[in-house]
């Protein structure tokens, strides 16, 4: 990637739609702008639209009607020249606007190299850049709010403190490595060490927060498991709020395994309805039994269904013993019926186990259910409004600046050299550096913008 080039891309999702944007940035975006335009004096305001003719630059012939945006260096995203071109959203239009950029110099951006750019020149740090990419990968209103939390600064806001807290304990132990000959005094010691424990703990406390920042951007995997006919699509169905999975009176004609995302406090749940685990000589619904057991595999938190209203069959009890290894939780369906009842379960499922009784027909029990859910994932029970970590990389670094500074603070204490313990609060130092992108080595950047979309 060479940042002299002028890299061009189409900045909207593939696919027809009422506007679609070409984005152009590089120092030579004005001068490729105006051969596009056919007008060797264009010369826009920045950040004005003005509506332009977009011709193709060797037949002249005229492609489209197009809205032109300049933004001007280094006022813009990337913090280069600019141009954005919002075109009419097709496909076909937009490569050959892409095409004809191209062919006048222009080359085509890499996924991401729009943002690396703004990095590059200091618009945004790294942690902000995968904001950005969270932002638009957000699958729930709650991970879109964290995603633009960071995007506004918040982590890198939260980083400085400990930084400078950091950096306030270097200074006197690399005075003391400098000018004194003798040790440090054992008070200076204590007085070292309880602020490196301060650290230790606030750099552990927003690490915590990860656990529930995953679930947030990641979210979870729930597959529905049961025999035919306990109401597993029903259940489904109900807690999609829509008709999307064939429910039938026939065992078996869930063929296939259907996932429909659902949002529970902001967690994005994959949902899996799957055939029914059954031996079955009907080779069709054989296909969607493998299909089953490779969900049941795949997934963070089975929902074992069983029909509360009638007897547990051997296969009830055969699939509970199946899944007792797995996360897993008792739904015992049909709670509307007469004959419901949770004794003969409570006698099978192993001791204190927790079953949730639920009715698909009425909704009774739904919300338990999905109260349940989110209690065995260990997610908050309601959205919570502080920062959260989102991203492994970021808590991994954490971690290891959290441990880094753990040792040296024991190496301290047993009055180890100073030289010791300043490699503990430099790496921790560096770490914390790597969230932000200060210190993060370049195959680290290469291999975080490789995730990035083309055209961001
Ligand atoms: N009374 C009652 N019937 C239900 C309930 N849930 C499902 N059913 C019925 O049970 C049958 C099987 O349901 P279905 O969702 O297809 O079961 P699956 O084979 O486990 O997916 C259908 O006739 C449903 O109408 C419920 O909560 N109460
Ligand atoms: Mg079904």
């Amino acid at each position: 990637m060479q940042a002299s080039d002028t890299i061009v891309a189409v900045s909207t999702p593939p696919g027809r739609g009422g506007i679609g944007i070409v984005r152009l940035s590089g120092r030579q975006a004005l001068d490729l702008a105006r051969k596009l335009l056919c007008k060797e004096d264009f010369a826009p305001e920045p950040n004005r639209v003005s509506l332009h003719v977009l011709r193709d630059p060797e037949t002249g012939e005229e492609l489209d009607r197009a809205l032109v945006t300049y933004f001007q260096a280094p006022r813009s995203f990337t913090g280069e020249d600019v141009i954005e071109f919002s075109c009419h959203g097709s496909p076909v239009l937009l490569l050959q606007i892409v095409d004809a950029l191209l062919r006048l110099g222009a080359r085509a951006a890499e996924p991401g190299e729009f943002t690396l750019r703004a990095l590059a020149n200091g618009k945004l740090n790294l942690s902000q850049a995968e904001a950005i990419r969270d932002l638009i990968e957000a699958r729930t209103a709650a991970a879109a709010r964290q995603a633009a939390r960071q995007l506004g600064g918040e982590l890198s806001a939260t980083l400085q403190p400990l930084k400078d807290a950091l950096l306030e304990l270097i200074v006197p132990l690399e005075s003391s490595l400098e000018f004194v000959e003798d040790d440090l005094p054992d008070l200076e010691i204590e007085r070292l060490s309880a602020r490196l424990s301060d650290l230790v703990r606030r750099m552990d406390e927003l690490a915590a927060t990860f656990r529930a920042g995953r679930l947030l951007k990641d979210g979870l995997k729930a597959t529905l498991v049961g025999r035919p006919n306990v109401g597993k699509s029903s259940i489904f169905n109900a807690l999609l709020k829509q008709d999307r999975a064939i429910v039938t009176d026939l065992p078996g004609t869930t063929r296939d395994a259907l996932s429909e995302m659902i949002n529970l406090e902001g967690i994005p749940v994959l949902l899996t309805d799957t055939a029914g685990v059954r031996d079955s000589a009907d080779a069709i619904e054989r296909m969607g039994i493998e299909r089953t057991r490779r969900a049941i595999a795949d997934a963070d938190l089975l929902l074992v269904v069983v029909d509360g209203s009638e007897p547990l069959t051997a296969e009830d009890r055969e699939l509970i013993l199946e899944v007792a290894q797995s996360r897993h939780l008792m739904v015992a369906n049909k709670c509307d019926l007469a004959g419901f009842s949770l004794g003969r379960l409570r006698e099978t499922v192993a001791n204190g186990a927790e079953i949730i009784a639920v009715s698909a027909r009425t909704g009774q029990g739904l919300e338990d259910l999905r109260r349940a859910v989110l209690r065995s994932c260990s997610a908050p029970e309601s959205a919570t409004d502080s920062l959260l970590l989102t991203n492994a990389r970021h808590y991994d670094l954490l971690r290891r600046a959290s441990d880094a500074l753990a040792t040296a603070q024991r190496l301290l204490q047993e009055r180890a050299s100073e030289e010791l313990v300043l490699v503990g609060l430099y790496d921790a130092l560096r770490y914390l550096g790597e969230i932000t992108g200060e210190t993060t080595p370049e195959e680290i950047l290469t291999q975080i913008f490789s995730t990035f979309c083309i055209g961001k």
